[in-house]
């Protein structure tokens, strides 16, 4: 991409990978900045590692690792031992064992950590991040049956150091929809949205894993709006909430105040009918404002919404289309 919007070339990174193969994700395990690729089969137990070059050309392909049966799912690809180098979890929730790749930094596998077991289906990872501020990513961890929840604080290197109980669960009509820091302390807090009774929900965390308290960022959205995202729309540090509603085709732009209540709401645009879905979030004219991407996979068009730095559209760019058999992943392929 050209940073203003447009499509400056198309880079053709390998093919004939059918559908049996899906990407996991997209980050650079080899050092060079360039983010690689990194493919599982689970019909054949195959995975490889695409290492890139700068400029979106395969430079060749690496192997992690004999591929664990189908019952595992990779869950989150970080740094777990602070070499650098991104680790992967594995979970198979059939049998509620967990797996972290160490891995190399030429894409093979170093060795395998146990983070620590028996946590059943009835167990979901909701994410996996630092919380403790020891640099060491932490997993959170949520049973909706039970309404239980527990976060492993993680010792460098892929097992666990202990469990902290971040707060009595909300019941199962909540969900967590995204844990980012609210008010500025460096530790990451909990978005909780009900979308039943359209209320929401902010834990702000102390950085032992407990809960210092709840904001209430305004509530009174009902099941027809989702959150889009959430990132800083307008360079006050404070992550604000990207709202959207298919249904009468409306989005709102949540400005939060830090400390998790709201300050405002922009109206980012008209919104586009409910053939287009938001693909992407990210600054895409390098202004440091996010942008968004928007799709529409019947018609295979695409349009990123520039934005100004107060909420509001500043201009539409057209990236080119593409077949509605694609589906998009944005990352800077040519760094460098
Ligand atoms: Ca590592
Ligand atoms: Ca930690
Ligand atoms: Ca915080
Ligand atoms: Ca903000």
């Amino acid at each position: 991409m050209d940073n203003d919007g447009t499509r400056s070339s198309i880079a053709y990174p390998g093919n004939n990978r059918d559908s049996d193969w899906t990407i996991e994700e997209v980050t650079d395990f080899n050092q060079d900045q360039v983010p690689d690729i990194l493919w599982r089969n689970t019909n054949e137990n195959k995975n490889e590692l695409w290492l890139m070059n700068s400029g979106g050309t395969r430079s060749s392909i690496a192997y992690p690792g004999k591929n664990p049966d189908s019952n595992w799912a990779i869950e989150v690809v970080t740094d777990f031992n602070q070499d650098q180098i991104p680790d992967i979890l594995w979970r198979n929730s059939g049998s509620g064992k967990n797996q972290i790749w160490l891995m190399d930094n030429d894409g093979t596998r170093s060795s395998i950590a146990y983070p620590g077991n028996n946590r059943d289906s009835d167990w979901t990872i909701e994410e996996v991040t630092d919380f403790n501020q020891d640099q060491v990513p932490d997993i959170l961890w949520r049973n909706t049956n039970e309404n239980k929840n527990e976060l492993w604080l993680m010792n460098s290197g892929g097992t666990r150091s202990s469990i902290a109980y971040p707060g009595k669960n909300p019941d199962s009509n909540w969900a967590i929809e995204v844990v980012t820091d609210f008010n500025q302390d460096q530790v990451p807090d909990i978005l909780w949205r009900n979308s039943t009774e359209g209320k929401n929900w902010i834990w702000l965390m102390d950085n032992d894993g407990t809960r210092s308290s709840i904001a209430y960022p305004g509530n009174n959205r009902d099941s027809d709006w989702t959150i889009e995202e959430v990132t800083d729309f307008n360079k006050d540090q404070v992550p604000d909430i990207l709202w959207r509603n298919t249904n009468e085709n409306k989005n709102e732009l949540w400005l939060m105040n830090s400390g998790g209540t709201r300050s405002s709401i922009a109206y980012p645009g008209k919104n586009p009918d409910s053939n287009w879905a938001i693909e992407e979030v990210t600054d895409f004219n390098q202004d440091q404002i996010p942008d968004i991407l928007w799709r529409n996979s019947t018609e295979g068009k695409n349009a990123i919404w520039l934005m100004d730095n107060d909420g509001t559209r500043d201009s539409i760019a057209y990236p080119g289309n593409s077949h509605s058999n694609w589906e998009v992943i944005t990352d800077d392929f040519n760094l460098v």
